[in-house]
């Protein structure tokens, strides 16, 4: 099976022991986490006026396709008793599929590779760390890349 990364995110409460929380109920799940990567502090990107995220990515194996994976990682969300108060607001717990491989798909529920992810910090600096030389499957830049082109940009 391919290798899948899934962003996780918490602005909420106890943050660190949410997204561990997270990682054992995806082993738990059948969510096979090979690696993770260091836990960032983020400032809030799109709606700012709410409390710094903690972020960070797992490099998982799943044995089943992308849209079961989702559906898993949403279940998880549910047990951990998130409350979706408003669109890209404040959450104890978001895990967001980010590639499946090197799957391209656009469907209602689901777009791989995440539409935004070239444009987020958060997703790509935790990804350039657990895999740099991960190639975007449309941009044709790995993840190392996509993050230098993300900083120089801000410049
Ligand atoms: N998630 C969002 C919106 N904004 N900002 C940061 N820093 N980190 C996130 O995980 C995040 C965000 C929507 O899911
Ligand atoms: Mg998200
Ligand atoms: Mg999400």
């Amino acid at each position: 099976m391919p290798l899948a990364y899934v962003a996780l995110g918490s602005n909420l409460g106890d943050k660190k022991a949410y997204l561990e929380e997270a990682l054992h109920r995806m082993n738990a799940h059948g969510i096979n986490v090979q690696k993770v990567s260091t836990w960032i502090r983020t400032a809030p990107y799109g709606v700012t006026d709410q409390p710094e995220f903690l972020n960070g990515a797992a490099e998982v194996i799943w044995e089943q396709d992308a849209a079961s994976l989702l559906k898993e990682l949403l279940a998880i969300e549910k047990e951990m008793g998130r409350q979706r108060k408003r669109h890209w607001g404040e959450r104890n717990i978001d895990l967001d599929l980010i590639l499946f491989g090197n799957e391209v798909l656009e469907t209602e529920f689901l777009t791989l590779p995440h539409p935004d992810m070239q444009n987020r910090d958060f997703v790509l600096r935790p990804l350039a760390e657990i895999a740099p030389q991960k190639e975007h499957p449309v941009l044709k830049r790995t993840m190392l890349e996509l993050w230098h082109d993300l900083q120089e940009k801000a410049k």
